[in-house]
């Protein structure tokens, strides 16, 4: 039998012969031992659920730190776990630390370090900027930091970069290039973000293909779904082609997203 069960055994039996209040002491030796210490002995594996902190690896205290710090962050300030996966996977990568191996307790980032994160944000959109374009754009972030570090010693620690990122990962400039087109078409044609999304799902179901293109097949496959005429009985060609001389404004032939929304606001919804 291995030694620590036996040990367990003995304790347990111990606990058995103890005498009950009022009970004389028969000489038998006995310990207390609470119920608590032995199934802290006998499942070590209680103290830190995996499902609670999956990262955990005991001789990694540092490791540990931080997965503790990632998850009281995300549940005091509200964040979703995903956006704070992100957080700290920036902050690691642009922090120093005080003590090495500890960058989510004593981590900070300095200005220098922030824009080289902003820049990094910036970069991983696949959106290219000129020199001009991408200064206006951190200087816009600058003045956010500024703003973020609590303490104003002019260091923002993780819990100001998480409550700095949480607030500004959806900006415009951060969203990967098709996502920052439909914001600009959003504000062209006046139309809401939530309201460009639902056209786009309108349109990839019209898009039979997938070509980004709606050709002259897929516009008439559309005109019936939505005059509901049956097919047997056929819509007019004059109908037909004017409808698609309204939606096709530059006449080459097929009819892209823009021309899309401009259309299905004038006939369709
Ligand atoms: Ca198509
Ligand atoms: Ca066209």
């Amino acid at each position: 039998m291995p030694v620590g069960c036996q040990k367990l055994r003995r304790s347990v039996a111990t606990r058995r012969t103890m005498p009950s209040p009022g009970t004389p002491d028969t000489g038998t030796q006995s310990v207390s031992v609470p119920v608590a210490a032995i199934r802290a002995r006998t499942k070590p594996e209680a103290v830190f659920a995996p499902q609670v902190l999956p990262l955990l690896e005991p001789s990694r205290p540092a490791l540990l730190e931080g997965v503790v710090e990632m998850h009281n962050c995300a549940k005091e300030m509200g964040i979703p776990m995903d956006t704070m996966r992100s957080a700290v996977s920036l902050f690691k990568n642009h922090a120093t630390a005080l003590r090495e191996g500890n960058l989510l307790t004593d981590g900070y980032l300095t200005k220098s370090s922030f824009v080289s994160l902003v820049k990094q944000m910036l970069n991983e959109t696949g959106v290219r900027h000129d020199a001009v374009e991408e200064a206006s754009v951190i200087d816009r972030f600058v003045g956010t930091f500024m703003s973020a570090e609590q303490d104003c010693k002019g260091v923002m620690n993780f819990r100001d970069f998480a409550i700095w990122y949480s607030s500004h990962c959806f900006d415009e400039n951060f969203l990967d290039a098709k996502e920052q087109a439909m914001r600009k078409l959003s504000r062209k044609l006046g139309v809401s973000p939530t309201e460009i999304d639902n056209y786009k799902r309108h349109f990839d179901i019209v898009d039979a293909d997938g070509s980004g293109e709606i050709d002259a097949e897929e516009f008439l496959a559309m005109l019936y779904k939505f005059t509901k005429v049956p097919k047997d009985i056929g819509l007019p060609r004059k109908y037909v082609n004017d409808m698609f001389r309204a939606a096709d404004t530059n006449c080459d032939g097929s009819i892209d997203f823009e021309d899309f929304v401009v259309f299905s606001q004038k006939f369709l919804y």
